[in-house]
């Protein structure tokens, strides 16, 4: 059985599109977090009939995340999708994602915005804030990928199972890369189209994840 996890946080406006959308693919068992939105996004995830959790508090993506995760492993999810609901990702890459997942067999699929051409992705993000990422990645986790923060990923269960997101916010990318490497879980990326419409979290958002992971690597 395949889950599909979709964090949300103010997407009022995108959430309906985004869950049709994964409909339309023939995914069934999708489960919102809304993590505290102070828009619709609830009242719209659930006029979409889908299953949603609620933070009654803004946690972060990483939080929406675990509790989506722990969610679809008691429904006996046996594949798990983390999928944006944003609209920025597109459906149609999960078939190619599963088919890795399933031929390799391996425990977890990374999705890529640098193995294929993403003329969308802005310039700032791409010449610098993406490599800074990908160096502070390669620092915390030792694990060497061309795309240190991508929220499209999908997991066997039994990698998933091992994998415990304490980052809230948005360093959570980078812890699971450093657990995906500390259990030595089989992973490969793939390359996925991301839309970028509109503009995602720019440098302020970097820097956060930046002294989270300090954080948590000199101070815990
Ligand atoms: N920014 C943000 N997103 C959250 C939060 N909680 C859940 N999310 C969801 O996490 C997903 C990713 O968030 P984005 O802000 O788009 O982050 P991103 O895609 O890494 O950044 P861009 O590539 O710049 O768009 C979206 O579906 C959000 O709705 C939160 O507290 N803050
Ligand atoms: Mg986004």
């Amino acid at each position: 059985m395949i889950w599909i996890v979709v964090p949300a946080y103010n997407e009022g406006k995108k959430i309906l599109q985004t869950i049709s959308e994964l409909r339309n693919c023939g995914y069934q068992n999708i489960v919102v977090v809304d993590d505290g939105s102070q828009d619709d996004t609830l009242e719209q995830a659930k006029k979409a009939g889908v299953l949603v959790l609620k933070h009654t508090v803004n946690r972060g993506q990483g939080a929406a995340l675990q509790t989506g995760h722990e969610f679809v492993l008691k429904k006996g999810a046996q594949e798990v999708v983390d999928f944006d609901a944003d609209g920025q990702f597109d459906p149609e890459d999960i078939a190619k994602a599963l088919l890795k997942l399933r031929d390799e067999k391996l425990d977890v699929v990374l999705g890529s915005r640098f193995l294929k051409k993403n003329p969308q992705i802005p310039f700032s993000k791409r010449y610098f804030i993406l490599p800074f990422a990908r160096l502070v990645n390669r620092f915390f986790t030792g694990v060497k990928l061309t795309d240190a923060h991508n929220g499209f990923r999908i997991f066997k269960r039994e990698g998933l199972e091992k994998i415990t997101i304490t980052q809230d916010k948005m360093a959570h990318n980078t812890e699971i890369i450093a657990q995906i490497n500390k259990f030595d879980l089989k992973f490969s990326e793939i390359p996925v189209t991301v839309g970028y419409e509109r503009y995602g979290q720019g440098w302020k958002g970097g820097l956060e994840i930046l002294k989270d992971l300090l954080f948590n690597f000199f101070v815990k």
